[in-house]
C-alpha cells in the first residue's frame, strides 16, 4: 500500500466508498491526513466504518475548511449533473481529485506509462504489466482495471507503473503526467458522463496533455477520432508520436499486415501464434503494448516472450470450457457495440448463440446488424431487452430470458443439439451490468457458475 506521507494533518474529504474509495481512505489514516467520508448507500457506509473510516457530518461541515476532495470515478462531478455534494465543493473553489493524482504526488520518481481508450485499456494493460514483469522489472499494475492505485507499491527510479486510465479517472487526475501514453481508440461509451462525444473525445485527449517533448504517445491511427488528433499533434511539438495501425502500411512506427507486426517497415513478430490474443482488435493492442515497450527500451526478443506467456484475462473472450461441439465464451466486459463487433468480427463464420442485454448504452446494437449473419440464435436479459428485441426483430431469432442463468441453459440445449462440428455460446452483454450485478466481473461469473452447472448437468 501507498502511504501519501505529503497529505499528513491534511483535512481531505472522500466522497464515494467502494474499491478506490475505501482503499485511498485507509491510504491516507495512514499517512497521518484527517479523513472525512461520506457514500449514499448505507451498506458501503457501514463497511467503510467497520474498517475504521470515519464518516463526515453532513450538517456541520465546513467545504471552507477541507483540503482536498477526492472523488470516486463512478460519481459525476459534471454530467449528467454533478454530485450535491461536489457542487458545494465547488462553490469554494475545491476541485475533485482522484487517487491516481494521490499517487503521482507521492511517488514521482517512478516512470508512467498511462492508457486510455474506449476498448482494449485493460488488456493492453495488463500485457504490458506481464511483459515488464516477465523481463525482470519492478512494475506495478492498477487503476481502472481494478486495481486501485493506492493499493500498489511504492516504487523508485527506473521501476514503472502501468495505469489503466479511464475516462472519469482522467477528468479528474489534473496534474497526473505519464512518460509513455497509450491512446486506443474513440468509440461512443459513457456519454451521459461527458455531455455527450466531443466531452467524451476531450476526456481522453486529458492522457496527453501534461506530456513534454521528453514523452511519447502510442496513437492508434485506424480511428478516426485518433487519426484527427494524431494529425493535429504533428503539425506541433508537444510530444513525441508513434503511430500504430492494424490496416494500413506506415513508413514510421508500428503496424500489422496480415497477422506480421513491422517496426519501422520491418517485421518482427508472427501475431498469429498467440492463441490468447485473437483478433484484430487484439493485435492493435498488442502493437501499441510493443511500441510502448520498445519506446522504453526493452529488446523485441524480450517482448515476444512475454507475449507467448501472457495468460489473458478473465471476462475478456475467456474460453470458459469446451465441452462436446460447444466452445463456451464469456466476454462479459464487451460492454459497448464496439467491443462486441470485435469479438463478432473474430468469430466471424462459426455459429453463435448470442448472450446479451442489461443496462442499454446509447445507440443499442443497431451497428452490429452485419454481424447478425453468423447468429444462430440470441438470448436476451436485463433492462435492454425491449430494445434489443426490437432490433432483431426479424434478422435474428431470439428467447427472453430472466436471468444470464436462464439464458445459459436455453443457449446450451439448442448448441448441444447443432449439427454443426464447433458452435460457440458467447456471452457478450453490449450492455452495463449495473441491473442486476454489482459489475461485469459479477456478471461474467455468473455465466461461468451457470456453464459449470450445464456441463455437469450433462455428465460428462
Ligand atoms: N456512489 C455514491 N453516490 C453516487 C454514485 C456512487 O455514493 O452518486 C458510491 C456508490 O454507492 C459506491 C461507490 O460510490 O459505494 C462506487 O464508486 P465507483 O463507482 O467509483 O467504484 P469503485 O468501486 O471505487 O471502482 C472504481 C472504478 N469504477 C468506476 O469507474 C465506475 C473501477 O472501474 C476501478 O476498477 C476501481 O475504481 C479501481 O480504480 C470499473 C468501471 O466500471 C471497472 N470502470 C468504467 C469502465 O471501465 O467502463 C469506467
Ligand atoms: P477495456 O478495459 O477498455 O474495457 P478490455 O481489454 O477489458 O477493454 O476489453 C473489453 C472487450 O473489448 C474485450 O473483451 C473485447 O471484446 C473488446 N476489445 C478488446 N480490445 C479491443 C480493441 N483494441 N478495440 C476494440 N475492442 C476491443
Amino acid at each position: 500500500m501507498i502511504t501519501p506521507s505529503p497529505f499528513k494533518d491534511q483535512k481531505i474529504f472522500v466522497l464515494g466508498l467502494g474499491r478506490s474509495g475505501r482503499s485511498v481512505s485507509q491510504s491516507l489514516l495512514k499517512a497521518g491526513a484527517h479523513v472525512l467520508a461520506w457514500d449514499d448507500q448505507d451498506e458501503a457506509r457501514k463497511v467503510a466504518t467497520e474498517q475504521g473510516i470515519s464518516l463526515a457530518n453532513l450538517n456541520v461541515l465546513e467545504w471552507k475548511d477541507i483540503d482536498h476532495l477526492v472523488l470516486s470515478p463512478g460519481i459525476p462531478h459534471r454530467y449528467p449533473a454533478p454530485h450535491p455534494l461536489v457542487t458545494e465543493a465547488l462553490r469554494v473553489g475545491l476541485q475533485p481529485i482522484s487517487d491516481l493524482e494521490i499517487l503521482y504526488h507521492t511517488q514521482p520518481l517512478a516512470r508512467y506509462i498511462g492508457i486510455t481508450g474506449s476498448n482494449g485499456k485493460s488488456t493492453t494493460t495488463a500485457i504490458i504489466g506481464h511483459i515488464l514483469k516477465n523481463s525482470g522489472k519492478r512494475v506495478e499494475v492498477g487503476g481502472n482495471i481494478g486495481i486501485p492505485a493506492m493499493d500498489l507499491n511504492p516504487l523508485g527510479k527506473d521501476d514503472t507503473y502501468v495505469l489503466e486510465l479511464s475516462s472519469y479517472q482522467l477528468e479528474i487526475s489534473p496534474t497526473l503526467h505519464c512518460n509513455i501514453n497509450i491512446l486506443l481508440n474513440i468509440t461512443p461509451d459513457h456519454l451521459d458522463r461527458h455531455g455527450g462525444m466531443d466531452g467524451y473525445i476531450e476526456a481522453k485527449k486529458l492522457i496527453y496533455k501534461n506530456a513534454t517533448s521528453h514523452d511519447i504517445l502510442v496513437i492508434n491511427v485506424d480511428d478516426e477520432h485518433c487519426l484527427k488528433i494524431y494529425e493535429a499533434l504533428r503539425a506541433s511539438d508537444k510530444t513525441r508520436l508513434l503511430p500504430i495501425s492494424v490496416n494500413t502500411i506506415l513508413s514510421e512506427g508500428i503496424y500489422v499486415n496480415d497477422g506480421i507486426l513491422y517496426e519501422n517497415a520491418s517485421p518482427v513478430l508472427d501475431l498469429k501464434q498467440f492463441e490468447r490474443l485473437k483478433g484484430e482488435h487484439n493485435w492493435q493492442n498488442i502493437a501499441a503494448s510493443y511500441g510502448a515497450l520498445r519506446s522504453m527500451g526493452l529488446e523485441s526478443g524480450a517482448i515476444s516472450e512475454g507475449i507467448s506467456s501472457f495468460p489473458g484475462l478473465a471476462h475478456r473472450q475467456q474460453v470458459v470450457a469446451h465441452h462436446k461441439n460447444v466452445l463456451f465464451v464469456n466476454d462479459s466486459k464487451a460492454t459497448n457495440a464496439e467491443a462486441v463487433a470485435k469479438v463478432l468480427a473474430t468469430y466471424q463464420g462459426v455459429p453463435l448463440y448470442w448472450l446479451l442485454g442489461g443496462r442499454p448504452k446509447e445507440g443499442g446494437i443497431s451497428a452490429l446488424m452485419p454481424y447478425f449473419s453468423s447468429i444462430k440464435h440470441a438470448f436476451l436479459f436485463g433492462e435492454a431487452t425491449p430494445m434489443f428485441a426490437s432490433t432483431l426483430d426479424g434478422e435474428v431469432s431470439y428467447t427472453l430470458c430472466n436471468t444470464v442463468k436462464e439464458a445459459v441453459k436455453k443457449a446450451s440445449s439448442l448448441a448441444f443439439n447443432d449439427q454443426a462440428e464447433r458452435v460457440i455460446v458467447l456471452l457478450a452483454p453490449a450492455c452495463a451490468s449495473f441491473d442486476q450485478f454489482t459489475d461485469f466481473e459479477a456478471r461474467g461469473e455468473a455465466f461461468c457458475e451457470a456453464v459449470r452447472e450445464v456441463i455437469g448437468e450433462k455428465g460428462d
